[in-house]
């Protein structure tokens, strides 16, 4: 059975007074552009097209709110690092996620989806340093493992690991194969404080 059976699109946002009502619990899933963001909640949720994916980078471009239960939120944001997107449109968006990261009281973690096969980018580290500018948990999901054989995927986790020195959690994940599927339900369910 689905882990929220009843999860359900309830509105996208392009400037923070379209936000939900700041209640109850939500975590947010962040990322470059085409990392698979979209691809993980789908899986994660055991649903083929909740959230939109796409082959062309850059697809989620407002931040969409997903209704797990009454009062659980899941969050889409839009992916950053795609060069092709003009200046304005990427200076418009960083401003709406950083903003939604300073003022957003429900959000209680933030899924951090990294390609495994790019590692960790400086635009990773900075959005790790915007999700701290309050007390909320890092969970990186270094995903497409398929794409990777088992020793190069040990290698990306224990790099990652090392690099992150305890700020965040992290695990091998793959939309496609489900590899680490269980693993990543199990930390958002804890990420929500069920
Ligand atoms: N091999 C493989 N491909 C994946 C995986 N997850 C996502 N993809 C592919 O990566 C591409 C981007 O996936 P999306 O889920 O749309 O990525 P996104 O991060 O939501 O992208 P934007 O919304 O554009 O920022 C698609 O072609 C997916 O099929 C995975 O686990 N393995
Ligand atoms: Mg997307």
């Amino acid at each position: 059975m689905a882990l929220y059976p009843e999860a359900k699109f309830l509105l996208s946002a392009n400037d923070p007074r379209q936000f939900p009502a700041d209640h109850g619990r939500e975590v947010a899933f962040a990322g470059r552009s085409n990392a698979g963001k979209s691809s993980a909640i789908n899986a994660i949720l055991g649903r083929r097209s909740l959230a939109r994916t796409s082959k062309s980078p850059g697809q989620t471009r407002l931040i969409n709110f997903f209704e797990l239960t009454e009062g659980e939120r899941l969050v889409d944001l839009p992916g950053y690092g795609f060069a092709k997107v003009p200046v304005a449109m990427r200076q418009h968006w960083g401003e709406l996620i950083q903003r939604y990261f300073a003022e957003r009281q429900s959000l209680q973690g933030v899924v951090l989806i990294i390609d495994a096969r790019r590692g960790l980018t400086d635009q990773d580290r900075q959005l790790v340093d915007w999700i701290e500018t309050a007390p909320r948990a890092v969970h990186i999901l270094l995903t497409k493992e398929d794409k990777l054989s088992r020793n190069e995927a040990r290698q990306v986790l224990a790099a990652a690991t090392r690099e992150l020195d305890g700020r965040a959690t992290v695990q091998l994940f793959s939309a496609h194969s489900g590899s680490g599927l269980e693993a990543a339900r199990g930390r958002l369910r804890q990420l929500l404080g069920e």
